[in-house]
């Protein structure tokens, strides 16, 4: 039993006691109560692919992200944060439950018509939410399945198995990722906008007779080209993964979809500014294809990319503006970070690898989404809460997502179920900067599955024949080494130099450490 539930037992014994709630046990409504000090507002803000160096205060060159950055100077910002994983569906996996992802089966990069991953026997961070009262949503890339394990899903009914079963009151999400079909918002359990005279069929093994496809027309690519992929249905000039036929007007447009997904998050904060909310806020930007709106073309040097990037932080500023309007802003914590590291060419001609100039995506570290390199996970995180975080904080301390929903149970005196998020250990002190101890060591899980372990001070990277850079094209170092890697991260930042061979011993340590937590030995 981790420590955190250990703790929240006792407490929860103690709290008829402290005349406080012990939440879990009455049902919602029962316990509706208003945002207080103690029961902030809560607003997750999960960017795609965002680097950890494409930000202006995170030292990006070629783009300015004011409003971020703001957010930034009034909380604190984080320099040694991790997600889970190198790609989107194993973190996003193990942020909403608290389990590693690399533990189950079918976690990997979800296709557009994949059942839902997640179990709804599963206790999940917007049930943590839910059951303790609060209003709680979903809005823009979901990525983790809908419906049932076959992935044949009747997109012109309702599905059977959605983010309404996993603790969300409220959802407006896209099935998988922008470059995946269909290409569509799924809104509370069914296609938003639906368009009876263009009933909707997907799949992702042939394409429907007669239907156009990036590979045998790409004169009809008025919007975007392929590099590598990406070259079956065509939807908004864009040829995606997979093949999709109708869906007339409820299919998205490219350019709209940072504007959709803010505007229905805008309006839920809206309709419920009197009570306590949790806002899973998951924007498509800046994952591919990258199409901006129009109005946000050219605001960087970098082409679409980084004109992506502004788009992302006009919507954190329309985010933080209505906060404001609504008063709400200091007792709102917002949680502002990314799914992976950042990739420059991810399969479509964007010109993001040429127009880069002397921005660093990953800052100063190796590799990149995919990665087991720092690069694959080191992401952007800035946590701000007025009522409590002193503002202009930086924080080095070392910190995965893996414990962000123990922590934020704990922040609101919520029980975990026994057996729930088994990964997750409670570090609101980290998180809030009032604890600087460091968590002794974390686990990151590249796209092949490759483990590390990172401490404070070393990056190990356990031995795999993998390739040593991405098969499909574009030049993406992998981390794969048949030997076991060692790094210096005080001394070699960039993961040059393994030191393995030197220090036999520590490599055991961390070889260790992995191999307790593989098999469920070693708690915190
Ligand atoms: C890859 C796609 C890439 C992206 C990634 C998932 C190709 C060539 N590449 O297979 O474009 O969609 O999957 O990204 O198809 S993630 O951020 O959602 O994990
Ligand atoms: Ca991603």
């Amino acid at each position: 039993m981790s420590t955190m539930k250990s703790t929240l037992l006792t407490l929860s014994f103690l709290s008829p006691l402290l005349g406080q709630t012990a939440t879990g046990a009455e049902s919602p409504s029962e316990n509706k109560q208003p945002q207080t000090a103690q029961r902030p507002n809560v607003i997750l803000i999960y960017a795609d692919d965002l680097g950890y160096g494409d930000l202006s205060c995170y030292g990006a060159r070629g783009v300015r992200t004011p409003h971020v950055d703001r957010l930034a100077a009034e909380g604190i910002r984080f320099t040694n944060a991790h997600a889970v994983a190198a790609t989107s569906t194993p973190s996003r996996y193990s942020l909403l439950t608290g389990e590693y992802a690399w533990r189950r089966t079918g976690t990997d990069v979800a296709a557009g018509n994949a059942g839902m991953i997640i179990s709804p026997y599963q206790y999940t961070l917007a049930d943590v939410f839910h059951h303790a009262g609060y209003t709680t949503a979903a809005f823009g890339k979901w990525h983790l399945g809908l419906g049932e394990e076959s992935g044949t899903q009747d997109w012109n009914a309702p599905l059977c198995a959605t983010p309404a079963d996993l603790g969300f009151d409220h959802h407006y999400i896209m099935a998988a990722t922008a470059d995946r079909v269909p290409c569509v918002f799924i809104e509370n359990g069914r296609v938003a906008n639906y368009d009876p005279t263009a009933p909707i069929e997907v799949n992702y093994q042939r394409n429907f007779p007669g239907e156009p496809t990036g590979r045998d027309n790409p004169e009809l690519l008025y919007n975007q080209k392929p590099s590598h992929g990406h070259d079956q249905s065509i939807i908004n000039g864009i040829s995606r993964i997979g093949y999709m036929k109708g869906g007339g007007r409820a299919l998205w447009k490219d350019e709209n979809i940072a504007d959709s997904i803010t505007t229905h998050a805008i309006d839920f904060i809206r309709a419920h500014c009197d009570e306590p909310f949790f806002i899973y806020f998951a924007t498509n930007d800046v994952h591919v294809p990258r199409f901006p709106h129009p109005r946000f073309r050219g605001q960087s040097s970098m082409g679409l990319r980084g004109d992506a990037i502004v788009q992302f932080d006009w919507s954190v500023g329309q985010i933080m503006q209505v906060l404001e309007e609504l008063n709400l802003t200091d007792n709102t914590l917002i949680i502002l970070s990314s799914d992976n590291g950042p990739v420059v060419d991810d399969g479509y001609i964007d010109q993001a690898e040429e127009l880069l100039g002397e921005h660093q995506p990953s800052g100063p570290f190796r590799g990149n989404k995919y990665s087991a390199y720092e690069g694959g996970t080191a992401v952007p995180a800035i946590v701000r809460w007025p009522t409590r975080i002193h503002a202009g904080q930086k924080s080095d301390i070392l910190m995965s997502q893996i414990d962000w929903m123990a922590s934020l149970a704990t922040l609101i005196d919520a029980r975990l179920p026994q057996n729930s998020a088994p990964d997750s250990y409670n570090r609101l002190g980290n998180l809030l900067g009032e604890d600087q101890t460091n968590r002794p060591w974390i686990i990151e899980q590249s796209s092949n599955h490759v483990l590390s372990v990172r401490t404070p001070k070393w990056k190990y990277i356990e031995p795999n024949d993998g390739p040593s850079m991405i098969t499909w094209g574009p030049k993406i170092e992998t981390g794969n080494n048949p030997v076991p890697q060692l790094y210096d991260m005080e001394t070699d930042i960039n993961e040059q130099e393994s030191l393995a061979t030197q220090y036999p011993d520590t490599v055991f340590q961390l070889a260790t450490i992995l191999r307790k937590v593989r098999a469920r030995q070693l708690k915190l």
